[in-house]
């Protein structure tokens, strides 16, 4: 068991304009406001809040090609990258709460200036792996993963704001898990760059125990580099996390979500984890909005330490009669 023994930085990023929908800049507020550092530490880890970064608007945005509000999304990603690099390099894991999917280019940027070689673990209905020039809705939220992977750097043009983005990813190092919506762009790019991916279609064949069996074969199959996990809440099922802008029917459950995470955590290696599109205006009710958000502390609980089996801490004495 690994109780305790977890150093953990939280930077907050409330930022939206990686996609249309307002809203998800409430995620780190909510996350923090349903009792995440309390029971980080309630379960042994060491816990440093950075706060909330500030995003700058910047005027005159307007989009290049279909790619919408390049400026804003390029300028707060180098902000957030700053940030987690500094998270980093005192020593901590790093949390990215979101803000939407656009937020893990800065994360993974930062991360990886800090660590050199990382692997991605995604788990997301989504790839987000779209260039600004096969994007079919020019959100960047659904384009992170095209900015940060070597093998996609010849296709990608210059946009202002972009330009401090250094691709720092194989493909070889990359697993998605979850996805179940994948633009025919993504699916010719993910099949080209042979990145090893877990549809739903492969959870439902293999079951989540193999999926991470086999997560972790391939991501360990020459050195073990650090994880970067990359959680999109959309990839559970809208029945569990409704409240978030692009839900998906068919999604991993609860259980599958959680075994995910219980399973990153006992590699020893998670060094940074992004909880991102969290959008409480896309609840309809409070309830929806309250499952949502647990699940997501629930999901970053077992990131650090939490198994369901229980556990105690190892100076525990029986009380005596
Ligand atoms: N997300 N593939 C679609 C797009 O706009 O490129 C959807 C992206 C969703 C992104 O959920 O983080
Ligand atoms: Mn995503
Ligand atoms: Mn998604
Ligand atoms: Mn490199």
């Amino acid at each position: 068991l690994r109780r305790g023994h977890h150093s953990v930085g939280i930077i907050g990023a409330p930022f939206s304009k990686g996609q249309p929908r307002d809203g998800v800049e409430r995620g780190p507020d909510l996350i923090r406001a349903a009792g995440l550092v309390e029971k980080l530490k309630g379960q042994g880890c060491i816990v440093k809040d950075y706060g909330n970064l500030i995003f700058e608007e910047v005027p005159n945005d307007e989009p290049i090609g279909r790619v919408k509000r390049p400026r804003t999304v390029g300028r707060a990603n180098e902000q957030l990258a700053s940030a987690v690099e500094r998270v980093k390099n005192d020593g901590h894991t790093c949390v990215m709460l979101g803000g939407d999917h656009s937020l893990a280019i800065g994360s993974i940027q930062g991360h990886a200036s800090s660590r050199n070689e990382l692997s991605v673990v995604w788990v997301d209905a989504h790839a987000d792996i779209n260039t600004p020039l096969t994007s079919p809705t020019g959100n960047i939220h659904g384009q992170p993963m095209s900015y940060l992977i070597h093998e996609l750097h010849s296709k990608i043009p210059v946009m202002p704001n972009f330009s401090w983005i250094k691709p720092c990813i194989a493909a070889k190092d990359i697993v998605y898990i979850g996805l179940r919506d994948v633009d025919p762009e993504e699916h010719y790019i993910l099949k080209r760059l042979g990145i090893k991916v877990f549809s739903m279609t492969e959870v439902d064949r293999l079951g989540i125990a193999k999926v991470m069996e086999q997560t972790c074969d391939h991501i360990f199959s020459k050195v073990k580099k650090p994880i970067h996990l990359s959680y999109d809440i959309d990839a559970l099922d809208p029945s569990i996390t409704p409240a978030t802008g692009t839900p998906v029917v068919g999604g991993l459950s609860y259980r599958e979500g959680i075994y995910i995470t219980e399973y990153i955590c006992q590699t020893g290696l998670l060094s940074a984890v992004d909880m991102v599109e969290v959008n409480p205006k896309r609840g309809k009710t409070e309830e929806e909005i309250k499952s949502t958000v647990n699940t997501a502390v629930d999901l970053l609980l077992g990131c650090f330490g939490r198994v369901r089996e229980g556990s105690h801490s190892p100076d525990y004495k029986m009380p005596e009669p």
